[in-house]
């Protein structure tokens, strides 16, 4: 008898049927390949990125897992209710249904509370046993030793990078704009010898895909001995690349960076999110300091390592002169690519409190809750100011001369000794990685900063389509 089938969909549209938007991300989220992971071998498993690919509503699976944050609620409730149409059971999990339960239970059949790995598996039983529980509660910050590894074998092949894990959850820090406030867990690390099982687990990929990986960590040198520990056991597997995310303030240890470069770290995310000291008090933001990102992302490049950084507009202290300045701002401290967004108020969190209090949120629809949205008055600046400078900064950071300026810059900068024919090699490939974010963020701004601008600006929204379901 053949098993049932469980269909596992990371959801990401938030625009409406009409305007789908498939993001050229190199890698995927995590917690799609890390759900089947931890899926039992009693079912069948398919996985489903909608960032690349739209559902498929005919599906002969017999249970929907849709994981979604956020901005993504609307669009999951109307998901369920599709399938629900078509008589299939549907599960939700991920960092909304974990922090608004109440919200999400009266769309879906069960609602998993908190992170999947000690309820999962339970949770699937039961389906499959037909006594499923409409809600399933996870221990609050359990402890990380022993997930099993990602189904990388079950990612759409289109994601240049599969490889996806993490080495902790949680972050030391709490600038008040971060989901992580919401619930407030401690910084937690994973065992290294999990880690490394993790990117050595898949034999059956093809070679260059075992070859490069993304640490998705929140803030990878939380615990930065640890971090450290983690890039030793790294540098011996002689990845190609690996991309890592954490905060600016790990660039402070010396050794940290040197063993970024010994474990072949080519890409770094770093939420810099303003080059305004003001702004960056307002959001608690303390540990960056504006007056050493141009030395430190230097120095960055000087070690070959890209820079993909984390931009916000609309914090409370930014003011027109500091939008007019930023253009030439950015080009000074030349970040490979930025993620460019407009402060989001996220539920929960401090900065969505201040502006409830202050009276200043102005949309409550949380498919706006994107970053190319502005759902709330700002302190300092007007919508307008705001919408300008999004779209002038994107155009103008995006454009071809500036992209090929920054890989001139960045490709020259190289300061270490290597093997010529390495160094070629090298070279090549973090090229491939520096087009291909600009090209991932520049036709996010194409499509989602610029399109229907001209319909949706009144409505003070950049980028999005007019028509919402
Ligand atoms: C990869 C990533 C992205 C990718 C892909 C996102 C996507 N939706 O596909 C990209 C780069 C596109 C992206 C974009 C954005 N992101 Co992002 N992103 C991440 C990142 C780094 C990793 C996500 C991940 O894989 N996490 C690891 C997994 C294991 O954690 P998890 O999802 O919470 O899953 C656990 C539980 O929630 C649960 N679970 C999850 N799903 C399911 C499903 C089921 C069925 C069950 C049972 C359980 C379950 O179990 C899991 C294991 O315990 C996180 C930071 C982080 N480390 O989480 C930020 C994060 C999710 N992003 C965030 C934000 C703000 C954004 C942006 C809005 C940024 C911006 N301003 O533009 C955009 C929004 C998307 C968009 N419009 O494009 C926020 C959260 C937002 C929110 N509202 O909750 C995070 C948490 C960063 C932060 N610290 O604030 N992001
Ligand atoms: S440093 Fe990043 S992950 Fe940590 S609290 Fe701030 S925004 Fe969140």
């Amino acid at each position: 008898m053949s098993k049932p089938k469980l269909l596992i969909i990371v959801l990401f549209q938030n625009l409406g049927e009409e305007y789908p938007y498939y993001a050229r991300s190199p890698a995927p989220p995590l917690a799609g390949a890390l759900v089947a992971g931890l899926t039992p071998p009693i079912v069948d498993v398919e996985l489903l990125h909608e960032m690349v690919r739209p559902i498929n509503y005919d599906t002969d699976a017999d249970f929907i897992a849709l994981s979604f944050m956020d901005y993504c609620a609307p669009h999951a409730f109307e998901v369920a209710r599709r399938f629900h149409e078509r008589s299939k059971i549907v599960i939700a999990g991920g960092k909304y249904a974990s922090t608004f339960p109440d919200a999400v239970i009266p769309h879906f059949d069960v609602t998993v509370v908190g992170e999947a790995e000690q309820v999962w598996p339970q949770v699937v039983e039961d389906l499959v046993n037909g006594r499923h529980q409409k809600v399933y509660h996870a221990p609050f910050a359990p402890s990380l030793d022993n997930i099993p590894p990602p189904r990388y074998d079950l990612v759409e092949s289109v994601f240049p990078v599969v490889m996806v894990t993490e080495t902790s959850r949680g972050c030391i820090h709490r600038c008040s704009f971060c989901q992580l406030t919401v619930e407030n867990k401690p910084y937690r690390v994973r065992p290294v010898k999990d880690v490394i099982r993790d990117l050595t687990a898949i034999k059956t990929l093809p070679y260059p895909k075992r070859k490069l990986a993304m640490l998705m960590d929140n803030n990878f040198g939380g615990d930065i001995e640890h971090a450290k520990q983690v890039l030793r056991e790294i540098a011996k597997l002689k990845m190609w690349a690996i991309g890592i995310q954490f905060s600016f303030d790990c660039l402070h240890d010396k050794e940290y960076v040197d063993l970024l470069v010994k474990a072949n770290c080519g890409m770094a995310f770093i939420g810099l999110e303003s080059l305004n000291e003001p702004s960056l008090a307002a959001i608690h933001k303390r540990h960056n300091h504006v007056d050493e990102y141009q030395q430190l992302f230097r120095m960055l490049r000087q070690r070959r390592i890209l820079t993909f950084t984390g931009m916000m507009l609309a914090i409370d202290e930014d003011t027109p002169r500091y939008y007019e300045n930023l253009p030439d701002n950015l080009a000074r401290v030349s970040p490979s690519s930025i993620l460019m967004s407009i402060a989001i108020p996220i539920p929960g969190t401090p900065l969505h409190k201040r502006v409830v209090a202050e009276n200043r949120l102005t949309d409550t629809n949380l498919a706006n809750y994107d970053g190319d949205h502005l759902v709330f008055r700002p302190k300092s600046v007007t919508d307008q100011d705001v919408f300008r400078a999004y779209k002038r900064i994107n155009r103008l950071f995006f454009s071809i001369p500036s992209i090929l300026r920054r890989w001139w810059r960045f490709v020259t900068a190289y300061s270490g000794e290597e093997n010529p024919a390495v160094q070629v090699a090298k070279t090549i490939l973090i090229s491939i990685f520096f087009f291909s974010l600009n090209y991932f963020e520049r036709d996010h701004a194409n499509r989602r900063v610029y399109a229907n601008a001209s319909l949706t600006e009144d409505k003070g929204e950049v980028g999005a389509t007019p028509k919402r379901r």
